[in-house]
This record gives C-alpha cells, structure tokens and sequence, in this order.
C-alpha cells in the first residue's frame, strides 16, 4: 500500500496526473508564503513508490513571482509541458501577481517563464487570480477554470497559452460559481458527463472540504449535489483542494488531496494524500473514505 501520506514532507493543493506510464504529483510547497518560491514534483510507477524531483520551478525563473507560489496545474501539449501557477497572494488589481505559465521539454523541468508576466493579473467578477485549473475539452480545447475569494471563472485559453480567446457570447472569463465554492476547482469527464468539483471552508481550518456538481457541459449549469471530501476525526482533519487521476482507458480514479495530522493545527502543515474515488450506478460520486493505509499498486501498462 502507499501509506497516507504518499511521500515526506508539508505539501498541499497536489495536482495528480499521468504523463505517459507515470504518475505525477504537483503540489504547493506547503510553508509560510514568504518561503513558498519554489515547486517539488514526485513522480511514481505506481502510486507506491514515489521519487522527489527538487525544485523543478523557482523565483529565479519567474522574476515577477517574488512569494506564495500556489497550487500547480501541468498539462502536456505538443510535447512541451506546461505548468500553470498562482504568485504573489495578490489583494488587489495594482499588485503584482496572478496566475502564471511556464514551460519545459520535461515533466519535471526545469520549468521557464513562458510570458515574462502573468497570464491573468487582475480579478475578474471578483475572482482572486489564483487556484486555476486547465481542463481539456472534448473536443480538444483548452479551458482555465480558476479562482479564489469565492468567485469561479472559466475562460478559452489560445492554442499557445499565451492568454484567452473571447466566448461566443463576447465574453472572456464567464463565471460559473456553485453554491458553496470558495476555491480549488476540478473538472474531469466521466461517461459524457462534466464533473466540477471544488473545495469549501477555511483552509486553514479543520473543515476544508470538497464537493461536487454535474453538468452537461464545461458551463454548467453547476447545482451542488454535495460534499464528497472531509475530515475523519478518526483520520485527519482539512481534507481538501483536490484532483482526480484517470487510470487511462479504465474506469479506475483516485482522488489526490492534502490534509492535516490530528497532531498539528498549523494552517500550513498540510500533506499529500491518495484514496480511491468510487461512483454509484447512477455516476454520483460516493463519499470518500480518508485512510492511513493509502492505495495499493497500481502500476500502469
Ligand atoms: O496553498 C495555498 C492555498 O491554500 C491554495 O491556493 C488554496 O486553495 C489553499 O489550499
């Protein structure tokens, strides 16, 4: 079994994905924000035995990031790799900051500036420019969902991640926030269907949580169907800010979340873990079951 937490250390917001027959974990490294100027990634076989690549992306890199480099999202495209981040905890439109994109030839760096600048500076319907995620449609488009402060946006990226397409409604970052979100969103396709989940309550506090909606499409409408992530006084307590990682081809998935030790009550000391996530014969995702044990082997072929 993996054990929970799946490798050392204070990591949160973790994006799981696989590149290839490996998986990836991209986290924030989780510590005060002045500290937070660089990334680790692991990289596993497996799910079980993961391997630390240091410092794949950094302040030295990206010279308008200078603190609280947050929640990675990496997508391949074209055989590059792409690596979307929040920088800076920026309170207002005058601050430097945002969400930013840097690229390399590997999945595990080192990673470039793409830009030189953010790709989002400001807010947008309210939404702090961070915690995005970058969603492939069906049809081979690329979407950023993204947002903190309670505020949920989605917007076209262009073909080369250099900024967004308008809609065909003229606009370019639509809000689609559900009832409860506060930041983390996720989306994933399962049997046609859009699942968009996101993570609620203070992430400070034992109460982080995630959960989820359905729709028919990556617009929404998104009603609130429920909490599927939450802390297990038994367990952990601030299990949220999620992803889920697709066994490719199979109906297997895994969610990947941070969470907090029972012994620690320190925003920060958040690690990252994997449980398995389960649907019901109708496609509602089932509750998940927080474990110490983690998942077994499941290598990919
Ligand atoms: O880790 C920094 C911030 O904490 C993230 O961006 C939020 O979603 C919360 O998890």
């Amino acid at each position: 079994m993996s054990g929970n937490p799946v490798f050392p250390g204070w990591y949160a917001d973790p994006e799981g994905i696989v590149f290839g027959k490996t998986y990836w974990i991209y986290p924030t490294y989780s510590a005060p924000y002045e500290q937070q100027v660089f990334m680790d990634a692991f990289s596993s076989p497996d799910l079980v035995t993961w391997t630390k690549h240091s410092r794949i992306i950094d302040t030295t890199a990206i010279k308008w990031a200078k603190r609280a480099m947050w929640a990675p999202a990496v997508v391949e495209k074209g055989g590059k790799y792409y690596l979307f981040f929040g920088a800076n905890d920026i309170q207002n439109d005058k601050e430097m900051g945002g969400i930013g994109v840097a690229v390399a030839d590997k999945p595990a760096g080192p990673f470039k500036d793409h830009l030189g600048k953010p790709l989002i500076a400001q807010f947008h319907n309210g939404a702090q420019p961070i915690d995005q995620f970058v969603f492939k449609d069906k049809d081979g488009q690329y979407y950023m969902i993204y947002g903190g402060w309670r505020h949920c946006n989605i917007a076209k990226l262009k073909d080369d991640f250099t900024g967004f397409t308008p809609m065909a409604d003229g606009t370019t970052f639509k809000e689609i926030t559900p009832k409860g979100y506060v930041e983390g969103p996720f989306m994933f396709i399962r049997n046609g269907k859009y699942y968009f989940m996101w993570s609620e309550g203070g992430w400070g506090g034992p109460n982080y949580s995630v959960a989820y909606a359905v729709a028919d499409s990556p617009f929404g409408p998104f009603e609130r169907v429920g909490k599927i992530l939450q802390q297990d006084p038994t367990v952990a307590t601030g299990a949220g800010h999620h992803s889920v990682i697709q066994v490719p081809g199979k109906d297997e998935w895994y969610i990947v979340y941070h969470r907090r030790p029972l012994t620690e009550t320190k925003a920060n000391h958040r690690e990252t873990c994997i449980d398995e996530l389960r649907f019901d014969e109708n496609g509602a995702i089932l509750p998940v079951k927080i474990t110490v044990e983690g998942v077994p082997k499941r290598p990919l072929r």
